[in-house]
Order: structure tokens, then C-alpha cells, then sequence
């Protein structure tokens, strides 16, 4: 990936997850040196500072345990424009909050990618494939849905935005998968979403499963987005996140998937999201993630020569 303008978005929601810290993550990932790292490889940086969310309407819904929906449709509104604008200045790096901010990321820059006649593809990386509908989720924690509304499964009319392009599910891999639940599921074999759980890591490998797909992506001269859930690492090197689930990616593994990204030349946006410095130790997490965003925009340990896709 050439030297790019980053173009940062801190997007301070927690509303979406069933408890407080995750608003603390864009000053966390400001703290642990994110803009110099990026600037330390070559690439401009404007931090254009946290979102505010638009008004929220109220808003109701048959299913009792929803938590926040007028904050977090509220967010979805602000974060979708947000995208779409950074995404016609440069490379949108957007810092969560919790994951719920997908549901305004994803649409914005696939909306991006439809106006620039390019097919818009997504790598989620985490523990959850965050498929649930309005109906099906029974925690209400609106961070298990984003992939769902983003990909237009049915029921979130009239409560979240109209999507102007939906992803296709089809252009979607998800890596890291350990925890998922029965509705979301069944939905995930209907809809076709590449579903590459942990044991196909520890069967098949990093390279081979996202160098498949990485493929796709340059055969369809695609523009890839990356949702990063701090959830698929393992709970050992990133303790300060919520929703930890053990049997993760290791430091490995997680710096491969970057520097394979990085070689493809194929990443024009991404999420970094979920991240809790109350609960991590002493920023460990924090400079982790930002390590790995450093593997993704360019810094290598040897020169050597860069695979294409
Ligand atoms: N599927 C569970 C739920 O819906 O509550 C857990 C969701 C965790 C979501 C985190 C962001 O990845
Ligand atoms: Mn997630
Ligand atoms: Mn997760
Ligand atoms: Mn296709």
C-alpha cells in the first residue's frame, strides 16, 4: 500500500455493549501512538477527532431486551455519512467504540464503493460474526447486529437507515469465529458469508484462507474493508476487551493477517473496535493494536519482495 492520507474518526460509543469503557477507545488508541506509527511509514494522518452522534428519535421495538436503539440508530446515521466522506479524502480508520459502529462504517463506504463502480468486500476479524436481527438477539447488546443490518437481512426497517448499497454477504469473510449463536448461525449458512472459525485456522492456516480470499478480492478489482473486533485476539495478549472468548488468534497469526493485507494492496478502509482500557492491563492492548495496524500499513522486521494477489 502506497503512502496514503489516514484519515482518523473516533467514534466514543459503548451504548452498543452491555457495559461502560469502550467510549474510552479512541483516546486509548490516540495514547498508544497511533498517528505517529502511521506517520513513522510514510502516511499523511488527519485526525478529525471523535463523532457526535445526530439527535436520537425515539424509537420502538417488539423485541423487550434491545438496549439503546435510539443511540445507537442515532450513531448508525452519523457514522455511515462520516465513512462516506472520509472515504472520498482518503483511508477511513475508524476507532470504536464497540462494534455496533460497523452498522454505520459498513454502509457508508459500501455506498462509497457503489458511486466509484468498485464491488465492496469486508474481512471481519472476531470472535463473533455479529449476525443477529432486531428480533433474534437476546442479549439486546446492539454490538451482536451490525453485520446483519449491513448486509440487509429483514427488521431493521424503519428503525435503522435505509441502506443505499447493502454489502453482499458473499463478499464477506469472517476469521476468528468461536462463539456464535444457533439464529445467527443458520442465518450465516443462508446467506453465504465465508465463515472461517478457529479450527480452520488451526487446520488450514492464515495464509491459505485469506490468501483465497484476498484473490477474490483482487479478481473483482474489489475495495476491501476491515472490521477488526478486538475479540479475535486471545484473551492472553489482549485482555482489555469486553467480550473475551478464549482460543484466539496469537501474536502471530494476527501479524501475518496484516502483513498479508499490507502485500495485497487491496485494504481502503478500516475498524478498530471494541477495545476497553478499563479493563486493560496498563495499555498492553491498546499498543498491540496498534503494532498490528503498523504490520497492516507497512512496517516490516526484512525487505522481501511483496506477493501479489
Ligand atoms: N452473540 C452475542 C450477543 O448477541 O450478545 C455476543 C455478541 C458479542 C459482540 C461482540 C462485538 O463482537
Ligand atoms: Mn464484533
Ligand atoms: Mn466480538
Ligand atoms: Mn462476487
Amino acid at each position: 500500500m502506497n503512502p496514503s492520507r489516514c484519515i482518523l474518526l473516533g467514534a466514543p460509543v459503548q451504548e452498543g455493549t452491555g457495559r461502560l469503557g469502550c467510549d474510552m477507545g479512541p483516546s486509548a488508541f490516540r495514547a498508544a501512538g497511533l498517528a505517529g506509527a502511521l506517520e513513522e511509514l510514510g502516511h499523511a494522518v488527519t485526525d478529525q477527532g471523535n463523532l457526535v452522534p445526530a439527535a436520537a428519535r425515539a424509537l420502538c421495538h417488539p423485541n423487550p431486551v434491545l438496549k439503546a436503539l435510539p443511540q445507537i440508530a442515532a450513531w448508525t446515521e452519523t457514522l455511515a455519512e462520516a465513512a462516506y466522506r472520509a472515504g472520498a479524502e482518503g483511508m477511513p480508520i475508524v476507532l470504536g467504540g464497540d462494534h455496533s459502529i460497523a452498522a454505520g462504517t459498513l454502509p457508508g463506504l459500501s455506498r462509497r464503493a457503489a458511486e466509484a463502480g468498485r464491488a465492496f468486500f469486508v474481512l471481519w476479524l472476531d470472535a463473533h460474526p455479529d449476525f443477529h436481527t432486531l428480533d433474534t438477539t437476546q442479549s439486546g447488546n446492539l454490538h451482536g447486529v451490525p453485520m446483519a443490518y449491513a448486509t440487509g437481512r429483514p427488521g431493521f426497517e424503519g428503525v435503522f437507515p435505509p441502506l443505499a448499497a447493502p454489502v453482499d454477504p458473499r463478499h464477506v469473510c469472517m476469521m476468528g469465529i468461536r462463539s456464535v449463536d444457533p439464529p445467527e448461525r443458520t442465518a450465516l449458512a443462508a446467506a453465504g458469508v465465508t465463515v472461517h472459525d478457529m479450527r480452520a485456522i488451526d487446520e488450514s492456516g492464515v495464509a491459505m484462507l485469506l490468501g483465497r480470499f484476498l484473490r477474490d478480492v483482487a479478481a473483482a478489482d474489489g475495495m476491501l474493508h476491515v472490521s477488526f473486533d478486538v475479540d479475535f485476539l486471545d484473551p492472553d495478549i489482549a485482555p482489555g476487551v469486553g467480550t473475551t472468548v478464549p482460543g484466539g488468534a496469537t501474536f502471530r497469526e494476527a501479524h501475518l493477517v496484516m502483513e498479508m493485507l499490507h502485500d495485497s494492496g487491496l485494504v481502503t478502509s478500516l475498524d478498530l473496535v471494541e477495545l476497553n482500557p478499563f479493563m486493560d492491563d496498563r495499555g498492553r492492548t491498546a499498543r498491540l493494536m496498534v503494532d498490528l495496524v503498523a504490520s497492516l500499513m507497512g512496517r516490516r522486521v526484512m525487505d522481501r519482495p511483496t506477493r501479489s494477489y
